[in-house]
């Protein structure tokens, strides 16, 4: 098979002698108006240079810092006493929603999460099932296995049938990384079913907030009136 022929392009003679074609001389009046352009350029850069080390000078305002995370407007179930002192009382005990040595989280060392937030009850009356419902200010229920948008998750639902509480009954709520969000939190704990315990169900409910823990005892009843009792706080 035979390749076409290629056209033979010019000579490389021909392309020099086209390239070295003089350009006619600018009209003095074009080159008049490029020296002032020129000159004009460098005015301006000199300037820009000159303004360059002031504008390094301005001092940019760093971001106001972050109000501190102090529950406000708290509202608790009428007759309840809300402990905001935490007394020693030796090294933490588990499974009793309660920080017992005062270093600002709840039951530590016994299989619990915590965060800069943190909730949990306790109650003894292992066959009462209670539920701990944590509303973050969206709204949003923390639940056991995944974190809600705002990173609040629950550890676990008690009692549990697959003997999981082994009848130490704990439900432990948990800011799992960040900053937590801003707004109203609301803080249920329910009575969801007696079974063969007796009414009224004493529970322990106890909040971290930043380097604070409160605490509380609930008691509830299988009534309407009595059966939830909840706190409400804004951070
Ligand atoms: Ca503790
Ligand atoms: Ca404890
Ligand atoms: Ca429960």
């Amino acid at each position: 098979m035979q390749h076409p022929m290629r056209s033979p392009g010019p000579p490389r003679r021909d392309r020099r002698a086209r390239g070295a074609v003089p350009r006619p001389p600018a009209p003095r009046g074009l080159l008049a108006r490029l020296a002032v352009a020129r000159a004009a350029l460098g005015g301006a850069l000199r300037a820009a240079l000159v303004a360059l080390p002031l504008a390094g000078c301005i001092e940019v305002p760093p971001p106001p810092p972050r109000p501190p995370l102090e529950p406000k407007d708290l509202r608790v179930p009428e007759g309840v006493g809300l402990e905001m002192a935490c007394t020693p009382t030796g090294v933490e005990l588990c499974f009793d929603a309660r920080d017992n040595n005062c270093n600002g989280v709840i039951d530590e060392g016994c299989g619990l999460h915590t965060g800069i937030l943190q909730f949990t009850i306790a109650w003894e009356e292992a066959d009462a099932d209670v539920d701990l419902n944590v509303y973050d200010p969206s709204g949003e229920l923390a639940r056991v296995g995944e974190p809600t948008a705002s990173g609040l998750m629950k550890d676990r639902d008690c009692p549990r049938v697959s003997g999981e509480c082994q009848e130490q009954n704990v439900e432990n709520v948990f800011l799992t990384e960040g900053e937590p969000a801003r707004g109203r939190y609301r803080v249920v704990v329910r009575l969801d079913k007696l079974n063969d315990a007796t009414a009224p169900i004493r529970v322990r409910l106890s909040a971290r907030v930043g380097q604070r823990s409160y605490s509380m005892a609930l008691d509830l009843s299988p009534s309407a009136a009595s059966e939830e009792k909840s706190v409400e706080f804004t951070l």
